[in-house]
């Protein structure tokens, strides 16, 4: 994993999922019957055993930190919440230019020390040859649930704030992008070997606006990471973008399922390695499909080194686990390199 994140080639395709642990594994629904997710971030034995229990379940090649982007949001000036049915809500959104006020730069990584308690944790209970992924939204994104207050589909308050307000817009993306280097930087101190920076949302924009409005704060982030530490750059959602946040930076570039790995590598160029980006749809299938699915990708990397299997976006809650398993057994087995 970390020989194919710096495009140095390898013996075999890695391959971890994105939310690898959660709501379609039984032991997952157990623990969630007693605590809720927020109290279960919070307790760092209970997040690191979850992440590992996934990892040994399915035999992938990387863990991730049990964990949420929102997360720094609260101390951040948020009221964070989490419904019942997992989706998050933020009780005090960002609605007019003087909200933005309430926007506090995260100064220490004190209160979310829990979270480093997690990455200890779950390191000391990961096998050495494994290595573990630590994570946080991009700006765009953690603005994103800032303004909408939650999911959003259209992201039409989101994108009328940045339009109306183009200073405070600025200077609200700068203290995420601050507070997010700092909150990464102290993951990669506690003991994370790769980053990646979600910007799940950000493909609801133009390649115009993505330039103008996100690229510069996403950039920002990216340079301000410890050097030395592998940066995977995952921005789903609209292939169009793709050269613009290969500029804003980081080693690897997620890719979605609605462009070809082949054509990505294009628009990235080879000295990058890419991560996808099999449609998480297909987990919903079966063995046969999810097997041709696996060939059908490995094809199109034609063995070209920097190349880390996963889906396109995170798995459903509705992914049988056998399908899951048969995922990683298939490009363990298909994805050995001669
Ligand atoms: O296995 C893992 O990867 C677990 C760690 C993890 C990660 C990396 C969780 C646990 N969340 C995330 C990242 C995350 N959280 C993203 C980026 C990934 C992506 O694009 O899918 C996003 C957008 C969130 C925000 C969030 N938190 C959502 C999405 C809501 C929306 O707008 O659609 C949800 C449902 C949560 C809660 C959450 N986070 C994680 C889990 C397992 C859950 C479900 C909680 C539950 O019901 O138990």
């Amino acid at each position: 994993m970390m020989r194919a994140a710096r495009c140095q080639k390898t013996t075999s395709v890695p391959i971890w999922l994105m939310r690898q642990a959660g709501r379609y594994m039984p032991e997952y629904r157990k623990i969630r019957e007693r605590v809720s997710f927020m109290e279960l971030c919070k307790t760092p034995e209970l997040a690191a055993e979850v992440m590992l229990t996934a990892v040994q379940c399915l035999g992938v090649d990387a863990a991730i930190i049990f964990s949420d982007i929102l997360l720094i949001l609260e101390p951040m000036g948020f009221e964070l919440e989490f419904e019942p049915d997992g989706g998050p809500k933020i009780n005090n959104p960002i609605r007019n230019s003087s909200d933005i006020k309430r926007v506090r730069e995260l100064e220490t990584v004190e209160p979310l020390e829990f979270v480093m308690n997690t990455i200890r944790y779950t390191r000391e209970g990961l096998d050495d040859s494994l290595p573990l992924i630590g994570f946080a939204g991009a700006p765009f994104t953690l603005a994103a649930y800032a303004i909408e207050g939650n999911s959003s589909r259209n992201f039409r308050q989101v994108k009328a704030f940045m339009h109306i307000y183009p200073n405070e817009w600025r200077e609200m993306m700068n203290k995420f992008a601050i507070s997010t280097a700092r909150y990464l930087n102290n993951q990669i101190t506690a003991g994370v070997q790769i980053v990646q920076i979600f910007d799940s949302w950000v493909g609801c924009l133009s390649d115009e606006d993505y330039k103008k409005y996100v690229k510069p704060y996403s950039r920002m982030l990216i340079d301000l990471i410890i050097p030395g530490t592998p940066i995977i750059h995952f921005a789903p959602g609209n292939p169009i973008l793709l050269t613009d946040i290969r500029e804003a930076g980081g080693h690897v570039i997620g890719i979605d399922w609605r462009i070809t790995i082949k054509q990505a590598w294009e628009m990235i160029g080879a000295n990058y390695a890419v991560q996808g980006n099999l449609d998480p749809a297909i987990l919903l299938t079966n063995r046969t499909l999810i097997r041709q699915s696996v060939q059908h990708i490995l094809r199109q990397v034609e063995w070209r080194p920097g190349f880390i299997f996963n889906l396109g976006h995170g798995i459903m809650p509705q992914t049988p686990i056998e399908n899951a398993i048969a995922l990683v057994d298939a490009v363990h087995e298909f994805g050995i390199i001669r």
